[in-house]
């Protein structure tokens, strides 16, 4: 059944929300987790759900999701399976940028002529969940649906960020406003009593759809309809058999900073909701790093990646990303460390001491919290990021402040002594 799917990862447009995240990268290359990228979590479940054909659209390119994507998935030759990035294309019918998330699909549609499919499987690439799309593609057969939207109870207070429908008895969507902003409350739905007691009694779409293919190039080809939930969606409730899909399981969207921050460290938790020990745990990039070495660091609630050198006095509630180094009694609390790209030198790192430069990593004696640090940081000595009062959103050449959460830019040098 899985091997009639395709599936295509909207892989973001100008990822905006997550700047300077995204500054100089694409967003499904942005790191998360310490080891992973934001694309393995969608790839992650479509190869769990034993579809092997995908293509991530992305505005644009960058190197790293490039190599990443080479580097990471494999696949037999005698088979069919590819992951393939397709990144917004000037050709002769077309101007570049997708202009939406249904633009970007039916720009891509040429690329998917050559494939034998009778479903596409459309998802989100900046959503943190693990789901089975084999159980929910059954459901689709089954009910003999044209469209399936995957959708998720959620609280009132969520309504105007989601596409949020009703359905009949048998699961059929009889209405969808895209984020409403007020006047939704006819859109109660009758969800189950776990549900209620949580004061989830909407039914939100989660971004996630099913589309027979002949109706997608019905409805994509000749229009200009540029979005799935503004307009595709909306306007195929009455012609068509659109279904929902309902799942109750652990589901976040991390397209912004804030939710981005919190999913991470939501992984330190005790039993986190997302599980990375799970059997169907996501796919990355093997990097055969050394183990990481720490000494006298006492370290609570935190997740530190391979290859790490730590000589940290303390690291709480933190996740500390592949090749980190953090020199001595430095405290790191609520952080998410990325990481680094390479190692420097023994010889490199020298020099860097002779002219009192910093080296790569984390310094000694620094204090930092509530910050994600971009990947390939000189963190120097004695530093102290947001250690002290609470500090107004902004952006400056070396970092960005996002409702109280300091982002330290990619490669960004901090001199000794900094205060942020
Ligand atoms: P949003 O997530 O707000 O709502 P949108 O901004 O269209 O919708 O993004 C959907 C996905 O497509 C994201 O992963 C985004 O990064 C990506 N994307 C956006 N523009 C793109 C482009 N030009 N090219 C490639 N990828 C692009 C949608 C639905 C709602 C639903 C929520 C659930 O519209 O109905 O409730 O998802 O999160
Ligand atoms: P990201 O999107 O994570 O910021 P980049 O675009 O910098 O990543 O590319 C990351 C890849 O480039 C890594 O896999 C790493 O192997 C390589 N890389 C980046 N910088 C260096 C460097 N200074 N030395 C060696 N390899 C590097």
């Amino acid at each position: 059944m899985t091997s009639k799917v395709i599936s295509i990862v909207l892989g973001g447009g100008q990822g905006s929300r997550l700047a300077p995240l995204t500054q100089t990268r694409s967003k499904p290359a942005v790191p998360i987790a310490g080891k992973y990228r934001l694309v393995d979590i969608p790839i992650s479940n479509c190869l769990h759900s034993g579809i092997n054909r995908i293509f991530v659209l992305t505005q644009f390119n960058s190197a790293s999701l490039n190599k990443h994507i080479k580097n990471t998935y494999h696949f037999s030759t005698f088979s069919k399976a590819f992951v393939d990035i397709l990144a917004a294309e000037q050709t002769p019918t077309s101007g570049g940028w997708f202009q939406g998330t249904a633009d970007a699909v039916r720009q891509s549609l040429h690329h998917l002529a050559t494939h034998d499919f009778d479903y596409v499987l459309i998802l989100s690439g900046d959503q943190l969940y693990q789901m089975d799309f084999e159980q929910m593609i059954q459901q689709h057969i089954d009910k003999k649906a044209d469209i399936s939207i995957a959708t998720i109870p959620v609280h009132v207070s969520d309504v105007p960020g989601f596409g949020i429908l009703k359905t009949d008895s048998d699961s059929l969507i009889t209405s969808f406003v895209e984020k409403p902003k007020s006047g939704f409350e006819n859109l109660v739905s009758d969800v189950s009593d776990e549900m209620r007691e949580q004061g989830r009694i909407y039914l939100a779409s989660m971004g996630i759809y099913i589309f027979n293919r002949k109706l997608l190039y019905e409805l994509l080809e000749g229009n200009d309809n540029t979005d799935f939930g503004k307009e595709i969606i909306p306007q195929s409730i009455a012609g068509h058999k659109v279904v929902s899909y309902q799942y109750e399981g652990y589901w976040t969207d991390i397209g912004t900073i804030p939710s981005f921050f919190d999913a991470n460290l939501g992984l330190t938790d005790d039993i986190p909701q997302f599980n990375l020990f799970d059997k169907n745990h996501i796919y990355t990039r093997a990097r055969m790093l050394p183990p990481t070495k720490i000494s006298g660091t006492h370290m609570e609630r935190s997740i530190i990646a391979d290859g790490c050198i730590i000589n940290a006095a303390h690291i709480i509630h933190s996740i500390i990303g592949i090749r980190t180094r953090i020199g001595v009694a430095s405290e790191i609390e609520s952080c998410y460390v990325m990481g680094s790209d390479n190692y420097q030198t023994l010889e490199e790192i020298a020099i860097a001491k002779e002219n009192n430069q910093p080296i790569m990593g984390i310094g000694d004696r620094c204090c930092i919290k509530n910050a994600i640090i971009d990947k390939n940081t000189y963190i120097g000595d004695d530093v102290r990021i947001n250690c002290g009062d609470p500090l107004p959103d902004g952006d400056y050449p070396t970092y960005t402040v996002t409702d109280g959460i300091v982002i330290i830019k990619k490669r960004a040098i901090i001199p000794s002594g900094t205060v942020i």
